[in-house]
């Protein structure tokens, strides 16, 4: 994996973009080995996913412009396909995935960031969908991503039409992130919250997001079943004793096995 690098601390697997000279640009080869990074994470061990980009300036600054401008349509609608497929395989991966997103999230990497569960971003954060400047539409998830995350249809066209770059106290506000830290803090922050999602029952958390993922795409009535199957599933695990015991015997320490 020459431009992703994939580090376990704990009970946490952080996933980083390496291609800096090019603001974490994403061209088929960092796609692949994004992919690759995502399928090498053990998930006897690891119980949460940090995504980011290396460097202080750019998570991802999007999909690799020099490359795109080559393309003709089939190889846009193949490149197109295949972005799509990795970014819905990391909203669907068992475990949650919190994006770091620590600079440039232009594009494909706004589109990448809202294909992870949470987003917390640093004070130097710049979002947008520029594509319409370039000619393109967004290829990558963001004329469907963006309205679903921020719960707007005016918000999200006026964005993506615009294409106007978002800062992080704006995205903070309109719910694009859920929080914003200064730059030294950003890494410190996500690396608490995983692991404090690592605390908890790793099959009722995988079956929370599942049953959200699932949930989101189904009329309401059909969305409560698809829950009630989740919480009764939790009903057949070891955890579910351990931690209502604990509770139950007043005792802090909890060990849940992930069964
Ligand atoms: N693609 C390729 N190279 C890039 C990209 C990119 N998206 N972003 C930055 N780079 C390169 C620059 O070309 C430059 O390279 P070099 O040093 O060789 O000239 C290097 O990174 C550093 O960039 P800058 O000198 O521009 O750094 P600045 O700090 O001045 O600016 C910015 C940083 C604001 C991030 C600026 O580089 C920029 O605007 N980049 C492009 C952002 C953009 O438009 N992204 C959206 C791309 S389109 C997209 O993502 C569509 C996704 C769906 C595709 C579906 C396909 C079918």
């Amino acid at each position: 994996m020459a431009f992703v690098k994939l580090e376990t601390e704990g009970a946490v697997s952080v996933v980083t973009i390496d291609r800096p000279k090019a603001m974490n640009a994403l061209n088929p080869e960092v796609l692949h080995d994004l992919e690759a990074a995502f399928d090498a994470i053990d998930q006897e061990v690891a119980r949460v996913v940090v995504l980011t980009g290396s460097g202080d300036k750019s998570f991802v600054a999007g999909a690799d412009i020099a490359a795109m401008a080559q393309y003709d349509e089939q190889q846009a609608e193949e490149f197109g396909r295949e972005g799509n497929r990795i970014f819905r395989k990391i909203e669907t991966f068992p475990l949650p995935v919190i994006a770091a997103v620590n600079g440039f999230a232009l594009g494909g990497g706004n589109e990448l960031a809202m294909a992870c569960d949470i987003r917390y971003a640093s004070e130097n954060a710049v979002f947008g969908q520029p594509e319409v400047g370039l000619g393109i539409t967004p290829g990558f998830g963001g004329t469907q991503r963006l309205m679903r995350v921020i719960g707007s249809r005016s918000s999200a066209r006026e964005i993506i039409f615009s294409a106007r770059n978002i800062k992080a106290d704006e995205a903070l506000r309109i719910g694009l992130v859920s929080k914003v830290f200064p730059v030294e803090e950003l890494m410190p922050a996500v690396m608490k919250l995983a692991n404090n999602i690592a605390k908890n029952a790793p099959v009722a958390v995988r079956l929370s997001k599942q049953a959200m993922n699932e949930g989101a795409d189904q009329p309401m009535a059909e969305a409560i079943e698809t829950e009630v199957a989740a919480f009764a599933k939790t009903f057949t695990t070891e955890d579910v004793k351990e931690g209502m015991g604990a509770f139950l015997e007043k005792r802090k320490e909890k060990h849940f096995k992930n069964r």
